[in-house]
């Protein structure tokens, strides 16, 4: 079984990515990031509590992300494999990723993390902002914080896996389909 966290801070590629890999490798694409927006689109009680952390760029609690992913394992559990994308977010999130694949002996294949230069997450996602509808890709203050707390609470999640050799850094800058070659490539490998 194949078990791909894709990491990098926001606007790094890896909603963009995940879709290539998704498809190359025959994974379950599980994003939070879009999971919490379906369930502020469905206006839940989950939803309403998510949105109140996300508008102002900061990370939903722990709890409430883990059983997300908790379920959603569960309910794909004849899956070849799967891509995690934007979890873990926090040492936390993944001690509990880790537990939960363990249940079904299943271990995190590697960590794939997506580099990119601040401006060009910043652009990339006022761009996408223009279009998504998505009010923390709008305003530039919010997207300085989504970075910052990505740089306190997300980027010590390297040592993590470094700790357990699976980190794996790649270069995100350049066209998308370079991108995901050098992704491609290094999956083969794992
Ligand atoms: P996410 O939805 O994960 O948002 P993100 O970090 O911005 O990543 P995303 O996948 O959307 O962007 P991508 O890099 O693909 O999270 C949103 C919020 O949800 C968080 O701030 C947090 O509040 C909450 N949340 C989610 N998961 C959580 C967790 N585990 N714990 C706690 N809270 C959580 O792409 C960005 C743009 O760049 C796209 O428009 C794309 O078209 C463009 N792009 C991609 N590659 C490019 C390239 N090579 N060149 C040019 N443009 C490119």
């Amino acid at each position: 079984m194949l078990n791909i966290v894709l990491f990098g801070p926001p606007g790094a590629g890896k909603g963009t990515q995940a879709v290539f890999l998704k498809d190359e490798f025959n994974l379950i694409h599980l994003s939070t990031g879009d999971l919490l927006r379906s369930q502020i689109a469905a206006k839940t009680e989950l939803g309403n509590e998510a949105k109140r952390f996300m508008d102002k760029g900061e990370l939903v609690p722990d709890e409430v992300v883990i059983g997300m992913i908790g379920s959603q394992l569960k309910e794909n559990a004849s899956a070849k494999g799967f891509i995690f994308d934007g979890f873990p977010r926090t040492v936390e999130q993944a001690k509990a990723l880790d537990q939960l694949l363990n249940e079904n002996g299943t271990p995190v294949s590697g960590m794939l993390a997506l580099e990119v230069e601040k401006q060009e997450l910043i652009d990339r996602l006022l761009e996408r902002g223009k279009t998504s509808g998505r009010s923390d890709d709008t305003d530039v203050s919010i997207i300085e914080n989504r970075i910052a707390v990505y740089n306190q609470k997300t980027a010590p999640l390297m040592n993590y896996y470094e700790a357990q050799s699976k980190y794996y850094p790649v270069n995100g800058m350049g066209s998308v389909e370079d991108i995901a070659l050098r992704l491609k490539m290094l999956v083969e490998k794992l």
